[in-house]
């Protein structure tokens, strides 16, 4: 197989070895996680073994499948006709350097990381798709995707009643590929379980995020981190499985007073700003090593992606794309403008999650969460509350600087009281 995806297998090696060091240290050295927690670990390795293998088979079958770079490509709509969506933001270092043979290196590293694996003949998912989906968001995606000729989903920029006719139209030609990839029509029959198992998903993560309001968290910060990344890549169906069963262990551990910390009650954080892919949690790792709690991640690879579901209640299929194309016009991407939502909804986690800090996780060359940090302080300064911003690449290079700023501001929020 691996050979016939044309892979680089001593690249490769490298590429995996590079991750599960990384993956060691930073997940598997916490102390007292949950027990299923393992099917996590188990779908982050599998990520690049069994879950290709997968795919593998689902392609031999005459299988259709799409690449994706962004949340806000309708998962529900491929998913009725049989089309998987492989996400394929990369996360890791290892390939960043192997996107300069085409694309500048003053870019986002989650578009770096995602090419150079494709140049480096480490990703396995490249010929297990039939295209790409991109979307307009960021300047830097929508270029590289006219680069390299992908189709893209517009989303608009701004939130009225015209942005949404118009995603409403995005939504219906999105369907029209899905359908034309496929040979599949979507009907009401084969497009409502697919809600319903996408709605699923997201009310499994809901719950296990629940947990982390509570005094003494069941699961840490970069656990819960962990579930959102690999929600990404994993079968639906066993995903929602795992989910379900880890929830049910941190409301046994709830019941029982077990926290996932050793320490005593320490000061409660949000992550907010860009996505975090699979292979990446350096800014949350030194958070939660410097004794702060990351008790929320206002992110894509987090509360963004599972906030909002599907109204399941339609009962004719306009209605229902209709219902989708809202779900997903309600994620608050910094590419809007203006951003209001962001704002309000950060608000409400500040309150629910009793949040003391915030901090800013921004990739470098990203100006739309760099800028619209200014906008977020803000609010902040009126709630009395601080934050720090970090803009980041996915090098370990400044590792040591950034752990210096967030003990110093570990010990500001301490201060505090
Ligand atoms: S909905 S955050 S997944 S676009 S690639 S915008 S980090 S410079 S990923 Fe994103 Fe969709 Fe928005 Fe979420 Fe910035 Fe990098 Fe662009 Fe990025």
């Amino acid at each position: 197989m691996w050979t016939e995806l044309g892979m680089d297998l001593e690249a490769h090696d490298q590429l995996m070895e590079s991750q599960d060091n990384l993956f060691a240290k930073i997940h598997l050295s916490q102390e007292n996680r949950p027990r299923a927690m393992a099917l996590f670990d188990q779908a982050f390795h599998a990520s690049h073994t069994e879950r290709v293998a997968e795919l593998w088979e689902h392609r031999k079958k005459g299988g259709k499948a799409i690449g994706t770079f962004c949340i806000y490509v309708p998962d529900e709509i491929a998913l009725a006709v049989g089309v998987v969506p492989i996400p394929l933001c990369g996360g890791s270092d290892w390939p960043v350097s192997y996107a300069d043979k085409m694309l500048p290196r003053d870019i986002c590293p989650i578009i770096r990381s995602t090419f150079g694996m494709a140049f480096s003949d480490t990703c396995p998912y490249g010929p297990l798709k039939d295209f790409i989906v991109g979307e307009t968001t960021c300047d830097a995606k929508k270029k590289t995707w006219d680069l390299f000729g992908f189709k893209v989903m517009e989303v608009p920029q701004k939130k009225n009643d015209i942005d949404r006719k118009l995603w409403r139209k995005e939504v219906i030609a999105f369907k029209d590929m899905m359908e034309e990839l496929s040979g599949k029509a979507v009907t009401m029959d084969n497009l409502a379980p697919a809600v319903r198992l996408v709605n699923r998903k997201r009310q499994a993560l809901q719950r296990i995020n629940e947990f982390r309001k509570l005094e003494e968290p069941p699961i840490s910060g970069l656990d819960a981190l962990l579930v959102s990344q690999v929600v990404l890549n994993m079968d639906t169906g066993r995903f929602v499985t795992a989910a379900e069963e880890l929830a049910e262990e941190l409301q046994d551990r709830a019941a029982h007073g077990i926290s996932a910390y050793q320490t005593a009650p320490a000061k409660r954080v949000m992550i907010a700003g860009t996505p975090s892919p699979m292979g990446y949690a350096k800014v949350q790792h030194i958070v939660e090593n410097a004794g702060l709690r990351i008790v929320v991640d206002e992110s894509c690879t987090g509360e963004r992606f599972y906030r909002d579901l599907v109204d399941e209640s339609p009962g004719r299929l306009e209605d229902m794309f209709n219902a989708i194309a809202d779900r997903y016009f309600t994620i608050d991407c910094s590419c809007f403008s203006p951003n209001t939502e962001r704002l309000n909804n950060i608000q409400e986690l500040l309150a629910a999650y009793r949040v003391d800090g915030v901090i800013h996780n921004i990739l470098q060359y990203c100006h739309g969460y760099n800028i619209e940090a200014g906008a977020v302080d803000n609010i902040l300064k009126e709630k009395g509350i601080p934050s720090l911003k970090i803009v980041t690449d996915y090098s370990q290079e400044d590792a040591g600087q950034i752990r210096t700023r967030v003990e110093a501001f570990a010990e500001l929020l301490d201060e505090r009281g």
